[in-house]
């Protein structure tokens, strides 16, 4: 085997604390970029020789050609085998689960989620860890100050692999197996989830409508829904990934899966059911007919119900959620009698909780839900547990939603986005925000007082590490809450989410429109930080 030393010039990768590194794909192109990335994840995590390296995207454009190259590197660094979904497609909780049951080391995960792809859009690679989750903090700082100073990467000088046919192929001493990217996964599902009652409620006319939204969920969804539950084809819309998505977001919001909206909210056409997933398959939308079901109650809503589920059915260890995500799942780990914890956004912040057995359920307000069976969060897998809810009760989605607000009260919830924000305009607003913390207890905006104002810290309760500056919390008296942070996953300029929350005790106002139950919320955002002052926006871009 000869091992070709390429020497390259250092470049700032991924930034620290953020999910992997996502760039415009014109980016990703620059000679040895990827590369650099790659190289410097290898270098950092020191894989023992011989390990197994699992790899795998969510089909955008450019997926193929780093793949390639990241098996000729992962040849010349002494990795021992490669695990590589067929057409290079393993969904993010497809290969969280291939990497613990195949005990792999690591894994590349090829993806930037929900971003668009395509020649002039997104790509992203980020690094999971033997546990199948994604890399800790210590360790993306790591790799960033390494791709700082990186001078050379490694690689075979082999040609292409065919990434379509399953089996087993040599590279330069590399064994290199193309698996189905769906088989693990769906059989994974078929042990937690009671598939006899599902299939039994489909066939008594439970009907659904699931939105691939043409990324990497179509097979999944084709293989579980349709095949192995006897939903009937057609079942599952844009189920074919295509490198582009078919030129829309593959983000499952209000905004971008508005067909599957409109369809739900249609008395005559609406099927029982309607769940959509994102890019790279580990958020859902779940949407019953007439109701659609925010990411935050839907945590609270499964939780409450999990033990229907075979999986789940010695209850739940605890339930933990990120900061930003409403308190509906406190309540249900309170009447439920196990611990609630709350997180720094990103999945990241859950490894430790599920690894040390402390929590169960895991959600994010961002439409990411998830369970101690992989560490990544799962799209298909939270409509699974809804469909095995709802099989089991033979109850609507309307109906379920009503009766958890009427035991626990309902949080109102709303998240508003503000995109592509000049970065110093972003920072001076947060930075002004943060100076005036200490002076908001005690003032009034319109008929809110503020009770309590912070920057959110997070200190792990499993190894003691400790998260600073996550997030504004403003918490007003009677438990409504604004939350305002940067998102980090952007690849332009800055997003400003601003998460409004109000509590409405059960017996309270159950049945009113959101966007009228927040409106205080929304003028007193603006009053605390001074939105349209410093941003120019007088709407946000996206509302969910
Ligand atoms: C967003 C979401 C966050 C999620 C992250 C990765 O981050 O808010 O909840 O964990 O995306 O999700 P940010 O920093 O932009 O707010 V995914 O599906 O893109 O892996
Ligand atoms: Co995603």
């Amino acid at each position: 085997m000869t091992v070709i030393t390429h020497s390259t010039t250092p470049f700032a990768g991924q930034k620290p604390g953020t999910s992997g590194l996502r760039k415009k794909v014109k980016v990703f192109q620059q000679p040895g970029y990827a590369e650099n990335f790659i190289q410097a994840v290898f270098d950092v995590v020191q894989a023992a020789p011989g390990a197994t390296l699992v790899i795998g995207g969510d089909g955008r454009y450019h997926n193929r050609a780093v793949i390639q190259q990241a098996i000729r590197m992962a040849a010349a660094n002494g990795y021992g085998r490669v695990l590589v979904g067929r057409g290079g497609i393993l969904s993010t909780p497809a290969a969280s689960h291939v990497i613990r049951k195949h005990r792999a080391s690591g894994g590349l995960i090829l993806s930037a989620s929900h971003n668009p792809g395509g020649p002039d859009e997104d790509f992203g690679i980020k690094y999971n860890g033997a546990n199948g989750g994604p890399a800790p903090e210590n360790v993306t700082e790591a790799i960033y100050a390494r791709t700082l100073e990186i001078g050379r990467w490694l690689a075979v000088d082999t040609p292409d692999i065919d990434l379509d046919v399953l089996g087993t192929v040599e590279v330069a001493g590399l064994t290199v197996e193309v698996i189905d990217p769906v088989a693990d996964w769906a059989d994974l599902m078929e042990s937690l989830f009671d598939f006899p009652a599902i299939r039994a409620a489909v066939a008594g006319g439970l009907s659904m409508a699931f939105d691939a939204m043409h990324a990497v969920t179509g097979p999944y969804a084709h293989e579980v829904l349709e095949r192995r539950l006897g939903f009937p084809a057609g079942t599952v819309r844009n189920g074919t990934p295509l490198e582009d998505f078919g030129g829309h977001h593959p983000d499952p919001n209000l905004v971008h899966a508005k067909v599957l909206y409109d369809l739900m909210m249609d008395p005559e056409m609406a099927p029982a059911f309607g769940a959509a997933s994102d890019g790279d398959g580990d958020r859902n939308l779940i949407i019953g007919k007439g109701i659609f079901i925010t990411p935050s109650d839907s945590l609270a809503m499964l939780a409450a119900n999990a033990h229907l589920a075979p999986g789940y059915a010695a209850g739940l260890k605890g339930i933990a959620r990120s900061m930003p995500t409403s308190a509906a799942a406190d309540r249900v780990a309170e009447a439920l009698g196990i611990p609630g914890f709350e997180t720094p956004t990103g999945w990241k912040f859950f490894g430790n909780l599920l690894d040390a057995g402390k929590a169960t359920l895991c959600g994010e307000e961002s439409a990411g839900t998830g369970s101690d069976h992989v560490r990544e969060k799962d799209g298909l897998w939270a409509v699974l547990l809804w469909l095995n809810i709802l099989a089991v009760r033979g109850i609507s989605v309307a109906d379920l939603a009503r009766e958890h607000w009427e035991k626990f009260g309902r949080n109102y919830y709303a998240r508003h986005d503000y995109e592509a924000i000049e970065s110093a305009r972003a920072d001076a607003l947060m930075a002004e925000l943060t100076t005036a913390l200490p002076t908001l207890p005690g003032k009034t905006f319109g008929p809110l007082t503020v009770a309590s104002a912070d920057s959110f810290s997070y200190s792990d309760p499993v190894d003691g590490s400790v998260s600073r500056n996550q997030g504004i919390r403003v918490l007003f008296e009677g438990g409504s809450r604004i939350v305002f942070r940067l998102s980090g996953t952007g690849t332009e300029g800055a997003t400003l989410r601003v998460y409004l929350e109000r509590y409405e005790p059960a017996g309270g106002h159950l049945d009113a429109g959101t966007p009228a139950m927040l409106a205080d919320l929304v003028a007193a955002a603006d009053g605390i930080a001074g939105i349209v002052r410093h941003t120019g926006r007088t709407a946000p871009d996206v509302v969910t």
